[in-house]
């Protein structure tokens, strides 16, 4: 664990085929406790049960005795172990995880107080982000707000301005959704070929949570608002960075906008925004504006700072595009993915993310060809709306050098584009909304790279 590889290297189970100590210990032990279960499976594959054909015909061996770390006995089976974790207080991670962390990315210029750390998508499962993962993103710096002084005040377009507590605010209809949440910038360094060396600082600014809160339109009916003239809101943070977005009245009205104080069943991490944030399924991440303290109604965009200053794209032939706020349809594959080492030929599962702004995912397809030929992969578990949904393939790997890609399709029927599809129509000087296939260069080495190919 002492080597610092971002990309899990050196990381156990279950990215077990990137472990120098093998995939022989991790399944014998660790998910099966006995040996033969695997023998076993593999057995019943012939009669087309278990174990997936691509699995069973590949020379994904195990040992066949003899292992020490299934032989003996270690100290945990055979004396007394800690009393409840509970006595350290507030749970964590084991010791041997300790290389899954938030990151600076080496593609940006280092600042004295940094201001982005990247989720470590690479070593991430299924679709929700530990909260302790979340990548972050503050302009001005975070706060931790003491939740008794915050205020939320909703003004402009309504019968009369209210201030909500945090308390008041909890006492309302609540919902609760899976939504990831996605910079604008994600992916920017990659417009101009930077290439990154891992998935963590090509796409580690989506992450993904269970959000608990109050949709705002109630509060703005609580308010009085002017539903007929009222057509924007502005919703302002309490930092330094005076954080103004304009959302459209029609999001609100769908009752999809809402304002969070949960995050993964607990309260929002003070990095996330806490204690009160907005979510804006599908639409990119300045506009969730964390530690919220007032929303104006009003009759008309703000053209705020971060709107008509920043977060504009640059188009080819010095056109801009503003309030580009959705995050369109865009996966990637977390693993195998730059950094990371396969040690020998043979079976793989490959797998990533996947979502939309625009609704649920439809389909992931995955390439090995960089490209020429495709095959959908397995969506796992209910796809939800607007949040990451994870995908898993077969893979058998021959030894030779290999492009892998994944390209999404949303359900409106949008596909991922390609490095050259999206140049050809954003150009090449956009900081945001960089959506393009990622490809990943698995050399002969079984080392994998950051590749652009066009
Ligand atoms: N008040 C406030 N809200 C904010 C920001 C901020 O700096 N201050 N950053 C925005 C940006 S640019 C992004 S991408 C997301 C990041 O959210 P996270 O830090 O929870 O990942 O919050 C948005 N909301
Ligand atoms: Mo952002």
């Amino acid at each position: 664990m002492q080597n610092d590889s971002s990309a899990g290297r050196v990381r156990k189970a279950p990215e077990s085929f990137l472990d120098k100590t093998g995939i022989k210990t991790v399944f014998a032990e660790a998910r099966h406790g006995r040996r033969d279960f695997i023998r076993r499976a593999f057995a019943a594959a012939s009669v087309g049960a278990a174990v997936p054909a691509a699995l069973a015909q590949s020379n994904f061996h195990l040992n066949e005795g003899g292992d020490p770390n299934i032989l003996n006995l270690p100290e945990h089976s055979t004396s007394l172990g800690q009393s409840v974790a509970a006595n350290e207080g507030y749970g964590k991670p084991s010791k041997f995880e300790a290389n899954v962390q938030r990151r600076q990315s080496p593609g940006l210029t280092q600042t004295t107080q940094a201001s982005v750390s990247f989720a470590p998508l690479q070593s991430l499962f299924g679709t929700v982000t530990p909260s302790g993962l979340h990548f972050e993103r503050h302009h001005q710096g975070w706060w931790d707000i003491d939740p008794t002084k915050h205020r939320l005040m909703v003004n402009g377009l309504v019968k009369a301005n209210k201030v909500f507590t945090v308390d008041e605010i909890m006492r309302l209809p609540a919902v609760s959704r899976f939504h990831f949440i996605e910079c604008g910038a994600n992916t920017a360094v990659e417009w101009g070929n930077v290439a990154v060396p891992t998935v963590q600082y090509t796409h580690g600014m989506v992450s993904c949570s269970e959000f608990t809160g109050v949709p705002l339109i109630t509060l703005l009916e609580l308010a009085g608002v002017d539903l007929k003239n009222g057509k924007f809101v502005l919703a302002e943070g309490a930092d330094g960075s005076s954080m103004t977005r304009t959302i459209p009245m029609d999001l609100i009205k769908s009752g999809e906008v809402f304002v969070a104080y949960g995050q993964n069943g607990e309260m929002l991490r003070p990095e996330q925004g806490y204690p009160l944030r907005l979510i804006v399924p599908g639409i990119q991440g300045v506009s969730w504006v964390k530690y919220l303290r007032r929303i104006e109604v009003g009759d008309q965009p703000y053209a705020t700072k971060d709107e008509a200053i920043h977060y504009m794209d640059l188009q080819p032939g010095g056109l801009h595009r503003q309030y580009s706020g959705i995050q369109e349809c865009k996966s990637v594959v977390t693993t195998p993915s730059g950094g990371q080492v396969l040690l020998e030929k043979g079976f793989y599962n490959i797998t990533g993310l996947a979502w939309s702004g625009r609704g649920k995912v439809r389909r992931v397809d995955v390439s090995v060809d960089g490209g020429r030929n495709w095959r959908s992969a397995r969506l796992e578990g209910a796809v939800q709306t607007k949040s990451l949904t994870r995908f898993n393939l077969d893979w058998v790997w021959d030894g030779q050098p290999a492009i892998i890609q994944s390209r999404a399709m949303d359900e409106t029927g949008f596909v991922q584009p390609t490095y050259k599809q999206l140049r050809a129509v954003r150009g090449t000087r956009s900081i945001y909304h960089n959506n393009a296939i990622q490809s990943w260069l698995v050399t002969e080495s079984g080392e994998v790279k950051n590749v652009q190919v066009s």
